[in-house]
Formats: C-alpha cells, sequence, structure tokens
C-alpha cells in the first residue's frame, strides 16, 4: 500500500498513528533542515501533541536547505506523500513498533525556491523555528566567535535572498519586523552546549553584519531557548528502505528507524507560545545545562570514543562493537574515569545509572547504528563532545591514556583504512587543508597543532604529548586492538 494522505485511512491495524484529523492541522512550526532526527523526535513529540485539544495550529512546515541530491530525492519523496512516513520503533528484546508520523503538514525544498522558502517564514502563524543544522553548522570557531570571514557566511551576506541558515532566519526577522509581525521563537535542536546561546550568537552575528539596528530589534525580540535533545537514529540507505518497507508493507519512500529510547529537556522561553509538549513527555525547566552537558559528555562522547577505534578494527556497526570487550570496557572506563566525576548530574538522574543504561542502548541490535555516521564529522564533533573531557584530564595529568588513544585514532582513521585493510569512507567536511597537511606530517606529534585541538591545552602538558605520540606509533605498528590492549585497566 502506498503511503498517502488518501490511504492514511485504510493502513493495517498494525500500524499505529497519533488519533487526530490531520486535516484540521495548520503549521505553526517550521523547521529547518529536516534530517531522520527531527523526523525521529521533535516530529514524534509534536504528533502526540497534536492529539490534544486545542493544539491543531502547531503542525510543522518542513523546509530543505540543501541544494544537493540526496535532499532533492527527500523532498521529492515526502512531497509526494504529503509529509507523511513511517517510523520504525525498535526497543530491545520486544516487538518492534511501526507508527505513520503526520505532523509534517508541509514540506519545502527551499533550492527550489528560495524566495517562496523564505516568505513562508514570515507567515505570523508560524510561531517557533525549530532546526537541526549539525554541530558544525553553526560556525564557531575554538574561542566560541562566529565565523564572519567563512566564505559560506561571506557569499550570503551578499545575497538579496539568503540560503544558509543564519541568513534566512535573519531576513525572515527582517521582514516580519517590516511588515509588523511578532518575531518568532528560535529553537536550536543541535548536539551543542548552551545551544540556545550558540543559535542566539550566530544569528545575531550574521544580523549585525547585515544591519545593525534589526540585529538589535532581534536581540529584543526573540527569544532564543536551550534543548537538549536525545534519540538514536541511524542514518537510512537503499538497502533499509526495502527491508523496512517488507517488514511494514507500506511503500513508504522516506521510511526510517530508531531506538525506542526518547528524551527532550527544553528550556520554557516561549514568549509567542508552544505546543503543550509536556504532555507528550518533553521536560520544560529553567537549567537545561546539566543534563545537555551529560548528554553530551556522557553519550555522545562515548559514541566518539567507540567509534574511531571500533571503524579501525573494521566494525560497521555499533552493537557489532559493544560485543568486543575491550571496547565495552574502553567505554566503561571512559565514563567512570574520565567522564562522570566531572559532571553535576541534574535533579532526579543517577550518573552511574545513565551511563549503565547508555552502554545497554548501544548494545541494541535492533537498532544497529552505523559507526561511520558517528564517526563523519568528527572533526565538528570531538571539539564539543570530548574536549571538556580532555581539557580536564590533561590538566589534571591523571590517567590520559583513553583520551590520547582516541584522538590518536582519530587521526589514523583519516587515511581511510582498518587494520583488515578494507577501505572506508572518510566524510570530514569540515577539516581544512591545513588540518589535513599536519595529520601526515612525518612528525605524528605535529597532529596536536590541529585546529581541531585549538584551545585544548593539549600540548601544555608533555607527557600528553608523548602518549599520544607513542599511541600513534603503535596504532601504525601494531594496530588498534592491540594498542587498546594497553589502554585497558585489568
Ligand atoms: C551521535 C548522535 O552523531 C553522533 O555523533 O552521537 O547522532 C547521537 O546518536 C544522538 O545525539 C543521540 O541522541
Amino acid at each position: 500500500m502506498k503511503l498517502t494522505p488518501e490511504t492514511l485511512a485504510h493502513l493495517p491495524e498494525t500500524i499505529l498513528t497519533s488519533p487526530y484529523d490531520r486535516q484540521k492541522v495548520t503549521a505553526g512550526i517550521a523547521h529547518l533542515s529536516v534530517g531522520n532526527f527531527h523526523r525521529a523526535h521533535q516530529a514524534v513529540y509534536t504528533d502526540r501533541t497534536l492529539a490534544l485539544p486545542g493544539q491543531e495550529s502547531w503542525g510543522i512546515v518542513g523546509l530543505g536547505l540543501m541544494d544537493v541530491p540526496s535532499e532533492v530525492q527527500k523532498a521529492e519523496a515526502l512531497q509526494s506523500q504529503g509529509g507523511l512516513y513511517t517510523l520504525r520503533e525498535c526497543p530491545s528484546g520486544r516487538p518492534d513498533v511501526v507508527r505513520v508520523v503526520k505532523s509534517l503538514v508541509e514540506y519545502i525544498h527551499a533550492p527550489a525556491d528560495r524566495l517562496a522558502a523564505l516568505k513562508r517564514l514570515t507567515d505570523p502563524a508560524i510561531r517557533i523555528v525549530t532546526m537541526t543544522i549539525t554541530e558544525g553548522g553553526y560556525y564557531m570557531d575554538e574561542a566560541g566567535h562566529f565565523m564572519a570571514d567563512h566564505p559560506t557566511i561571506v557569499a550570503d551576506l551578499k545575497r538579496e535572498v539568503p540560503e544558509t541558515a543564519f541568513g534566512i532566519l535573519t531576513e525572515a526577522l527582517r521582514l516580519r519586523r517590516e511588515a509588523g509581525v511578532n518575531a518568532f521563537t528560535i529553537l536550536s535542536c543541535d548536539n551543542v552546549p548552551s545551544n540556545g546561546e550558540v543559535a542566539r550568537h550566530a544569528v545575531l552575528s550574521f544580523a549585525r553584519l547585515r544591519d545593525d539596528e534589526l540585529a538589535d530589534w532581534i536581540s529584543r525580540n526573540v527569544s532564543f531557548p536551550a534543548c537538549m535533545v536525545d534519540r538514536i537514529t541511524p542514518a537510512v540507505g537503499p538497502a533499509d528502505i526495502a527491508r523496512l518497507n517488507s517488514e511494514s508493507g507500506i511503500e513508504d519512500r522516506a521510511p526510517l528507524f530508531c531506538e525506542d529510547f526518547i528524551q527532550w529537556v527544553v528550556e520554557d522561553n516561549f514568549p509567542e507560545g508552544r505546543p503543550a509538549w509536556e504532555q507528550a513527555g518533553v521536560l520544560f525547566t529553567n537549567n537545561v545545562e546539566p543534563y545537555e552537558q551529560v548528554k553530551l559528555r556522557m553519550l555522545n562522547a562515548s559514541h566518539s570514543m567507540l567509534a574511531l577505534p571500533a571503524v579501525l578494527m573494521g566494525y560497521r556497526f555499533v552493537s557489532e562493537a559493544m560485543e568486543d570487550e575491550s571496547l565495552f570496557r574502553l567505554l566503561q572506563q571512559f565514563l567512570g574515569f574520565d567522564s562522570e566525576p566531572h559532571l553535576t548530574a541534574p535533579p532526579g538522574i543517577s550518573l552511574p545509572e545513565y551511563g549503565a543504561l547508555l552502554l545497554q542502548r548501544f548494545r541494541n541490535k535492533a537498532v544497529s547504528d552505523q559507526l561511520l555516521r558517528i564517526a563523519s564529522d568528527s572533526t565538528s564533533k570531538l571539539p564539543v563532545f570530548i574536549r571538556p573531557t580532555a581539557e580536564i584530564v590533561v590538566k589534571d595529568n591523571g590517567d590520559m591514556r583513553r583520551i590520547a588513544f582516541l584522538l590518536a585514532c582519530y587521526c589514523a582513521y583519516m587515511n581511510g583504512r582498518d587494520d583488515t585493510n578494507a577501505d572506508f569512507p572518510v566524510t570530514e567536511p569540515r577539516l581544512s587543508k591545513e588540518d589535513r597537511a599536519l595529520v601526515t606530517d612525518t612528525d605524528p606529534a605535529r597532529a596536536l597543532d590541529m585546529g581541531v585541538f585549538a584551545g585544548w591545552g593539549l600540548t601544555d602538558n608533555p607527557a600528553f604529548v608523548q602518549l599520544f605520540t607513542d599511541m600513534r606509533q603503535s596504532l601504525q605498528d601494531r594496530g588498534t586492538a592491540a594498542t587498546l590492549a594497553d589502554v585497558i585497566t585489568p
């Protein structure tokens, strides 16, 4: 059965839907960059909320920003299905659940008509703009400054109809102001610490480069709540599409799957109103920081700590790598010795329990997340996920082996060849030419001068530099498994 708004009423009983009449729903949220994560997370919370009385004005209009073939395909797929898609939620050891998510009521591929996309954001009905533009998408340098000189930003500043998220947001807010329409709230849903503050800084920096007065207006009128988001959502390739559709019996051009765990902690700062997300399981708080620190420095950091060595050892899936005793213990020891001791537990959360749960989530075979997905763009991820812990560990001059090992693995991963001699794709769009040259320098320690490590304080500690140099040598001479064996504490 094809998935379209017409077939929605005839879905098999095994397929779940949130009980509301979609025809009554109008868009109140615009989402920039509709990746799988958004469709498995914020769109699901909103789908649940739309079933509650008085919530029908909070549907989502999705905006695709990137002019790449995969995005064109996604736009065609979602538009042909009226924004509907199936989501398979996969608990460990229990049957999966398949639902059709209905909250994405409109989808616009901005490159097809940039002006139309921009205009959509000036609709007074749109009161929240959410976004998932990835860690690297904020154009922040290592000192936390907006990269105003970055060629993408420089080019966007010159355009009448901008193309980057910040350009579009700034221009949409200018048009709203001109038309006497209230501003919208901007909610970053990326894995970035203080994502609200970072989004504010990026939007205001961009706006200031265009028009000081507009920047002042934005700073007075736009709120930028912070939030912590969590749900493991693998990439979906052609084989996954075939598998998901044959399992669900539905012909869906954009199906996806994820774990059953879901969490969203949001700062309650929405002057233009918001959906009753709290009734759908979202936790509202005035202080998101402890939650996001724990999530980034435990879950995301463990992901990187696992993915880089595991890929080198020839693994391709998270659950498979978790069966490797050494990798499992690496994560346990990283969490227990490096990460947890420097974190403050948010109310009601026990860090050891949180750590144990995340290891269990990684072991979930039904999700089988791709290690290459997690390893990709490590250049943007390591400074966010690993740096805070690395800084402390290296400064304290304690047991620095796990951090040195990970960073050495990051360098080895750049070669795109694992220990079994199999090649793998290295997706590092933000690795500069200079950094790439430093990784291949004949002196292994030079890699610590890479821009990605700037400000971490690594080279201030000669013992760390030595350890890192030895690890790189060992990875090359003895391979990842043997090097890892020395990193694990018995
Ligand atoms: C992962 C995240 O890409 C990564 O590095 O750590 O995508 C992770 O799966 C999500 O943040 C889980 O909420």
